[in-house]
């Protein structure tokens, strides 16, 4: 038994000189000293020795395993030190480095060319009413004064999902489902994606509009060009000259559309303004008797005024765009310069 230990003691200190981690000292420990362990299984079998060599032998055990205890802590440390040195040098942060660059998202230039219409028209009382991109056509077509047959439906190349329905051509269809909801005094503005079969530098089949309509006791045409006028001067600066045009819309008697004075040339014509000196940028009338009648209000009792405008069109003046896919490519280079 005694030859035993010594070898026991000689096994350790190889092993103790092998190991180079943590892990590899727990694994000694637990081979020589736990339970099922040589050392362990040795000092059992002391009980079943002879009176005296069992004093010798117990003495001689426990001054093995002492050293081995020892031997295992002191191996113990300098590995422990080193395992935190190398994780320090692997985990160590440059503080000095230069800081990586945040970028910083910001809001469309269409989102916000609409966010400053919504501006303007809310503080002329006006509330944000939105609905249904998918529209039946009698929103779309017949309760805005345009029948079936009529030459205005062939003009608005409609996406047609049905033969009853349609992918909205203008936002009107909301501000008819206003109506149909509210008595007047109503006034909204409506804006969101609208749909037609069209496609070239400026028109896209998908774009945006925003249509506002008031309808009101004793509302007349100086009304219209009131509110038009503080808009359009909110819009594009408070010297802008602007001009009611004649025009006609199914939904609306009379109609004007309304330019401004290309910013441009300052009117003197020029390729922007098609020599014209003006540029069209809303669409408006007071709203069709015809188009009261669907919505049971009393032609007798109330009158209103309604406008439309691309919101495309609109971003494409301020911001000097040529081209309405740009809006939609998601191209970074242009997003970043708004
Ligand atoms: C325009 C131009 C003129 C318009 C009319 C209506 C409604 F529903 F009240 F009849 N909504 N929008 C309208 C009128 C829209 O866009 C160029």
């Amino acid at each position: 038994m005694l030859d035993e230990l010594e070898r026991l003691q000689k096994e350790v200190v190889i092993s103790i000189s092998q190991a180079s981690t943590e892990q590899d000292i727990s694994e000694i420990r637990v081979r020589f000293l736990g339970r099922k362990g040589s050392l362990t299984q040795l000092l059992k079998r002391l009980v079943t020795l002879p009176e005296g060599d069992r004093r010798e032998i117990g003495k001689r055990a426990n001054e093995v395993k002492e050293d081995l205890e020892k031997k295992i802590e002191g191996t113990l440390l300098p590995i422990r030190e080193r395992e935190r040195r190398e994780a320090l040098e692997r985990e160590k942060i440059d503080v000095t480095l230069p800081g990586r660059r945040i970028l910083v998202g910001r809001r469309h230039p269409l989102t916000q060319t609409l966010d400053e219409i919504i501006d303007i028209f809310s503080r002329l009382g006006f509330e944000v009413v939105e609905g249904p991109e998918v529209e039946l056509d009698y929103y779309n077509f017949e309760a805005l004064n345009i029948p079936k047959g009529h030459p205005a439906r062939e003009m608005q190349a409609t996406f047609f999902i049905s033969d009853e329905v349609v992918l909205r051509t203008h936002t009107s269809p909301v501000q008819v489902r206003t109506m149909e909801k509210k008595r007047p005094p109503v006034r909204v503005i409506c804006p969101g994606a609208v749909y037609r079969c069209d496609s070239d530098p400026t028109h896209s089949p998908m774009f945006h509009q925003v249509e506002g309509l008031l309808v009101d006791k004793g509302i007349t045409f100086a009304d219209l060009k009131g509110v038009l006028t503080v808009f359009v001067r909110q819009m594009f600066g408070k010297e802008t000259r602007l001009r009611f045009r004649p025009s006609f819309f199914p939904f609306t008697e009379p109609s004007a559309e309304i330019d401004i004075e290309c910013f441009i040339c300052g009117g003197k014509g020029c390729g922007v303004c098609s020599n014209t000196g003006w540029l069209e940028i809303l669409g408006s009338g007071m709203v069709d008797p015809a188009v009261y009648k669907f919505v049971n209000y009393d032609p007798e009792e109330v009158t209103g005024f309604a406008f439309g405008m691309g919101i495309e069109r609109i971003a494409m003046l301020k911001f000097g765009i040529n081209d309405i896919r740009l809006f939609f490519t998601n191209d970074l280079r242009f997003l970043k310069q708004f």
